[in-house]
């Protein structure tokens, strides 16, 4: 092998993102991340896993839609799995831009900042196990991205019915700062207003009288009104 070969090998081996790809906790590409998948170790309060489910995420604009008022969203808000169950996510992107599963409040000595991570670069699927503890509770899921989760990629993951609604969740629970509308009614704003309603009235009657056929038609009008006002 050439001294070029095996320099320039050597360099790919050692290189950082070479060393990230194959990091125990971290999976990644030039258009995915995996972070803290977890498809075998059982959580301390686990004798075994309870169940196998198998969710698949969508994410995207188009999921948001529904919902007045937001950008982004997952197709679905909620998903309820047993104590102890093993969670096999499939996700979508559906967009041309990056989005985010993460799973918040996870125990931090299986999963490292209590956290699991999935990540699409763009439109795409990946997929990623975890297993969840016994604890009644209810996880926060959203994407991270800057805005996302406040314009609507936010959803709840519910484990053994839960231990209540989180905030903000797009049709599920009441949003902690609403986005306000309000109109401020200053003069100025009256002012506007009046003055749009006139150029509404207006403008159509300017136009209708001075159109050649539309004075015909009054005219006639106006010699039909008058002739029937004739006593006979
Ligand atoms: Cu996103």
């Amino acid at each position: 092998m050439k001294l070029k070969t095996i320099l320039l090998l050597s360099l790919f081996i050692l290189s950082p993102a070479h060393a990230a790809m194959n990091h125990s906790r971290m999976m990644m590409d030039d258009k995915m991340m995996i972070m803290n998948a977890n498809p075998d170790k059982l959580p301390q309060d686990c004798p075994k896993i309870s169940e196998n489910v198998d969710i698949t995420i969508r994410a995207g604009h188009k999921h948001a839609l529904k919902f007045t008022g937001k950008m982004f969203a997952f197709d679905q808000q909620e998903w309820n799995v047993k104590p102890c169950a093993k969670i096999n996510i499939t996700f979508i992107n559906d967009d041309q831009i990056r989005h985010q599963i993460m799973v918040h409040g996870l125990p931090g000595y299986l999963y490292p900042d209590g956290m699991v991570h999935l990540e699409l670069y763009g439109e795409g699927q990946l997929q990623a196990s975890f297993i969840v503890p016994s604890q009644k509770k209810t996880y926060l899921v959203h994407c991270e991205l800057p805005q996302h989760a406040e314009k609507g990629m936010k959803a709840q993951l519910k484990v053994d019915g839960g231990d209540g609604d989180l905030p903000s969740i797009p049709g599920i629970s009441a949003a902690v700062n609403a986005d306000s509308y309000t109109v401020d009614w200053s003069p100025a704003t009256w002012a506007a207003l009046v003055l749009c309603v006139l150029l509404g009235f207006a403008i159509p009657l300017v136009i209708i009288s001075n159109t050649a056929s539309s004075k015909v038609v009054i005219t006639k009008v106006w010699l039909y009104l008058q002739t029937r006002r004739k006593p006979k």
